[in-house]
């Protein structure tokens, strides 16, 4: 077995360690079924359900926190806790439904918003959002274009949070500039001998060098405010609820840190707005879809009211593209350095998902002067 191999083992989730945050958790009823659940790349999901008396069965999530990227999960817990409370006394006082419309935390045994295993690593639990669905891909356009007003409209409620008190859960996230050089050290390295095999796709993102210039740039000379944003706001981080059809709930707030609206808007359409999942061999049927381009605008501007700037709005389309570019670059330097930060279900799955998202940017680059102009449209609206 190689090194990788066996660190890929040891870090898989022991049926032990499942019974014993289970049982650390301040749950109610016979458990009646346990099941990985899920697509996300970072923590290991699951679903459980419990048989309570006369309620009949209740589920909840439990997830073992991803230990090699949350470095400070206490620190992140306590975001993700404040983040909420701000959220619930918004959604009551507009009237809305607080169990459903935010993450709500189910605390530890011991009364912390977390459980530390006897192998030293961090669980926690939330309510499971009932009747709603997260999407892998778009399967009916208006749900992309619910899920834009979802995430602008989060955005427009954390306006008021103090910033100053979230933690920097993840250093440099969405540091364009920092990943490429991150990216050239991995090539450079090239601890797996992977890089000759794949130089087409290191030139494409060597080649790109100002699109991870564009946002740091415009940081600098004070073009840009900073806002409390989620961060990773791809579709399957938003329920949609299966009777309204409503973007419920945004989902995995492991990343609300102080960043740029455009980001938000961009890494939702790298991922909604495609023609086809993260992971899609065929290049053929990678693209990005005009359609939902402009919906999510629509529904993004909405859901923000009016708290953009100008200049935020112009560079909605720049966030796409340099959200679908650093994001190929991270799945390719985590494929040059073997695969040990998003989860891998097949041999080159990071090359894939590399290479659709530069077909992606390659796509966007074409389609350059329509999407500004759909911008425009409704900036002008
Ligand atoms: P990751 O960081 O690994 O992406 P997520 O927090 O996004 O982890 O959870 C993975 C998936 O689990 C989500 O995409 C969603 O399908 C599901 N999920 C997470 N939290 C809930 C919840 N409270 N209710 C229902 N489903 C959830
Ligand atoms: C990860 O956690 P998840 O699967 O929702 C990643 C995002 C990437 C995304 C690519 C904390 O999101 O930054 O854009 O994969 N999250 C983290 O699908 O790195
Ligand atoms: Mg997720």
């Amino acid at each position: 077995m190689s090194s990788q191999e066996e660190k890929k083992k040891m870090g898989r989730v022991s049926e032990l360690q499942l019974k014993e945050a289970i049982a650390n958790f301040n749950y109610f009823g016979r458990l009646k079924a346990c099941e990985p659940f899920g697509s996300g790349h970072i923590n290991d999901t699951y679903r459980l359900t419990f048989e309570i008396g006369d309620m009949g069965d209740v589920c909840v999530i439990l997830q073992r926190m991803n230990r090699e990227i949350f470095k400070k999960p206490v620190e992140l817990m306590e975001n993700i806790v404040g983040v909420t409370s701000h959220l619930r006394k918004k959604i009551i006082k507009a009237g809305g439904d607080p169990e459903r419309e935010t993450l709500n935390v189910i605390l530890a045994k011991d009364g912390k918003a977390y459980y530390v295993d006897s192998m030293g690593e961090y669980w926690r639990s939330f309510k499971y959002i009932t009747e709603a669905t997260s999407y892998d891909l778009v399967e009916k356009p208006e749900d992309f274009y619910e899920s834009a007003v979802a995430f602008g409209h989060f955005q427009r409620m954390l306006a008021d949070y103090p910033a100053e008190t979230l933690h920097e859960t993840i250093e440099g996230f969405h540091d364009t500039k920092a990943r490429l050089r991150a990216f050239k050290e991995a090539v450079e390295k090239d601890v797996c001998g992977r890089a000759a095999s794949v130089q087409k796709e290191i030139d494409f993102v060597l080649s790109h060098e100002d699109t991870a210039n564009v946002f740091g740039d415009l940081l600098e000379k004070g073009e840009l405010p900073i806002r409390v944003t989620h961060n990773d706001t791809k579709l399957n981080n938003i329920m949609i609820d299966n009777t309204t059809r409503k973007g419920i709930c945004v989902i995995d707030l492991d990343t609300v840190m102080p960043g740029l609206a455009m980001n938000d808007f961009g890494d939702s359409i790298r991922f909604g707005a495609s023609t086809a999942e993260e992971d899609e061999q065929d290049l053929s049927k990678v693209s990005c879809s005009m359609e939902l381009f402009e919906l999510y605008v629509k529904g993004f501007l909405e859901g923000c009211a009016g708290s953009l700037t100008d200049k935020e709005v112009e560079m909605l389309p720049m966030g796409a593209k340099v959200m679908t570019y650093e994001c190929g670059m991270r799945f390719l330097a985590d494929y040059l350095e073997g695969d040990h930060y998003f989860k891998i279900h097949r041999e080159d799955h990071n090359l894939d998902r590399a290479r659709t998202q530069f077909k992606l940017v390659a796509d966007m680059e074409s389609k350059w002067d329509t999407m500004a102009e759909i911008v425009r449209k409704y900036a002008n609206a």
